[in-house]
């Protein structure tokens, strides 16, 4: 197991111990100090609150923790811990189990009631394994027994921390597959997304024996647009068009950005017809609606053009469905714009 070490690092409001092991990933202060709440306040060393009746064992547990760059606070009664717990972030409580008032199980329960993520580790007597059990039943990460072992009670909270922190790093994972997923501008689907999509929305259609349907639509004359009003006015139309069409779509209507100025929207379990008739709404919400700037286009409104392709009536994989919408699309361009045509 790696063993945390700590440095010295003086913010000019105190002291914080940095665990080293965060160093050799190549980070340097200024990231863990930097704007990214989140994870500074992840890379810190562990906050951890001990709670024991007796004033000994939290000494002894304070002396023990500290010496390897923990951060801890103690308390010496489960209210006393409660009143912390709702108070300030801990990774991981070290509670006795037998305590007057409230005890270390329903600290254990309370304490996640207020924090879910938070860790509970329980400490019991020599000859109760049956609490330690229903303990671990209850959620606690681990238990510890009295008479307690230096060297175990490191491992047992570095073992605890090291799964919380797999754990924090899985998440975060997460976090950033599923912004790479997303257009940085509008939060809408990317255009690898939306290919992604599509090609599961076509094999679950197929699987299920239903119709999906695949609009692409582009705004009319947005190059004048960009022209009169500059870049970011238009990057602002982008951006309010993109709030129209969420709002003009069904809940389970995936909305992409193509790219540029063109969108798409997947929309499954839908005919050919069902489709044009989305099409038209989404073109009479954006032709109604009074974007800025509107003035000076074309019949002074702003207009998209819409193509239309549906699975299975007019292609049978994603590739083809993409290539009749295109068709589509282009064909309500060149017949003047502002218009919805199918494949
Ligand atoms: P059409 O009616 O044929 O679609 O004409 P158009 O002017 O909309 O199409 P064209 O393809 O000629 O021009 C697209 C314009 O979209 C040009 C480009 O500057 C603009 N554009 C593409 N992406 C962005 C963006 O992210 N922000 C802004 N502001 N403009 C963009
Ligand atoms: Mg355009
Ligand atoms: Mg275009």
């Amino acid at each position: 197991m790696k063993k945390l070490g700590t440095r010295e690092v003086t913010t000019g409001r105190e002291n914080i111990s940095v665990a080293s092991n965060m160093l050799a990933t190549g980070d340097n202060y200024s990231n863990i100090f930097g704007t990214h709440d989140k994870v500074e306040l992840a890379r810190l060393p562990a906050r951890i609150l001990v709670v024991d009746d007796e004033e000994i064992i939290l000494d002894l547990f304070r002396e023990v923790l500290e010496a390897e760059g923990y951060r801890v606070w103690t308390a010496c009664n489960g209210e006393e811990a409660i009143e912390k717990v709702k108070t300030m972030p801990f990774d991981l409580i070290l509670s006795d189990i037998k305590m007057p008032g409230i005890d270390g199980l329903e600290l254990l329960e309370r304490g996640k009631e207020i924090d879910p993520e938070i860790d509970v580790i329980i400490i019991t007597g020599y000859a109760s394994v049956e609490t330690a059990v229903k303990a671990m039943r209850l959620g606690a990460a681990d238990y510890l027994t009295k008479p307690l072992n230096n060297e175990l009670i490191k491992i047992i909270i570095a073992k605890t921390l090291e799964k919380r922190e797999v754990q924090r790093v899985a998440k975060e994972a997460q976090y950033y597959k599923e912004l790479s997923r997303l257009d940085s501008m509008t939060g809408l689907f990317n255009h690898q997304a939306l290919h992604n999509l599509l090609e599961a929305e076509v094999a679950r259609a197929e699987r299920h024996g239903h119709s999906v349907s695949l609009l692409m639509l582009d705004i009319d004359h947005f190059k004048q647009y960009n022209d009169t009003y500059g870049h970011p006015a238009g990057d602002a139309l982008l951006k309010e068009l993109t709030g129209l069409l969420k709002g003009s779509c069904r809940f389970y209507d995936l909305i992409a950005r193509y790219g540029g100025e063109e969108f798409s929207v997947i929309a499954p379990e839908t005919s050919k017809a069902e489709a044009v008739l989305l099409g038209k709404r989404l073109s009479e919400a954006v032709e109604k609606t009074r974007f800025s700037g509107r003035g000076t286009m074309p019949k002074s409104r702003i207009t998209i053009s819409v193509g239309i392709a549906t699975y299975p009536v007019d292609a049978h994989n994603k590739e083809a469905l993409v290539i009749k919408a295109d068709q589509a699309l282009y064909r309500a361009k060149s017949s003047g714009r502002n218009k919805t045509c199918v494949a």
